[in-house]
């Protein structure tokens, strides 16, 4: 079940998924330190600073002007990390075009941000680029958490354009993450899930962590970095 690039010349491809402050940056840093890894970080730069365009802000101050441009350039730039090469046998992605797509164009549709012309288009973009074969996945690692602890960690961070994020927000898209990772019953899954409770804090998470090593580095010899 867990194994089925392990013969190809693909990496096995982790996704990491999650609600928005779920804790993905701190779990790819914990994994970071395997020199068999390669780690992708979301590319949240890129999104605040595109040609000199913050998209990441412009979507959230003005969303039913800017959300096709903002997943746009998020599709894109996740494609990039799909496609991305190098040598490491396991690759972990933080989010993919498939949490983006199934959880903020779903939500986006669903609040009637996205016109349904505009739906159409990521949606034709989307269906092609899922068959390329670089967007397979091996597994996927869905960080659980509250909306509330989610909620508490964003406020913390203040990251400034997410100063427009509401408790409410957070838990439709917290819905739509487990319809999605956890009861199964919205879009299709690309690979196996694995789910972690990630509302544990820093002191017991990385206990929790342990719970997906297997699955991550299976037949490969692990070697952990000082
Ligand atoms: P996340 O992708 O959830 O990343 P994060 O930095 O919250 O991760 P964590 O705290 O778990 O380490 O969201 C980054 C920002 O981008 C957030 O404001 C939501 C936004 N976003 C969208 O609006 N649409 C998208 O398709 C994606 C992937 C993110």
């Amino acid at each position: 079940m867990f194994n089925s690039s392990r013969r190809t010349s693909r990496p096995f491809t982790v996704l990491v998924e999650g609600n928005i402050g779920s804790g993905k940056t701190t779990f790819l840093n914990y994994f970071d330190r395997h020199q068999n890894v390669s780690v992708l970080a979301e590319p949240i730069e890129l999104w605040r600073n595109c040609d000199g365009h913050n998209l990441l802000g412009l979507m959230y101050e003005d969303s039913q002007k800017w959300s096709f441009t903002f997943q746009s350039y998020v599709q894109l730039t996740m494609l990039q990390h799909h496609c991305h090469r190098s040598s490491h046998p396991i690759k972990l992605m933080e989010r993919s075009v498939y949490s983006a797509k199934y959880c903020f164009v779903e939500k986006m549709r669903r609040d009637n941000i996205l016109s349904e012309a505009s739906a159409a288009v990521i949606d034709e973009h989307f269906q092609w680029l899922i068959n390329n074969p670089n967007t397979a996945a091996d597994l996927i690692v869905y960080l659980r958490t509250s909306p509330e602890i989610a909620y508490e960690r964003i406020i913390e961070r203040s990251r400034v354009e997410e100063k427009f994020i509401s408790i409410d927000y957070l838990r439709e898209l917290h819905n739509i993450h487990e319809e999605w990772l956890f009861y199964k019953n919205l879009h299709y899954c690309p690979a196996p899930v694995i789910v972690l409770n990630a509302d544990l804090d820093k002191s017991s998470i990385e206990e929790e962590y342990q719970k997906c090593h297997y699955h991550i580095f299976n037949d490969i010899p692990i070697s952990v970095q000082g």
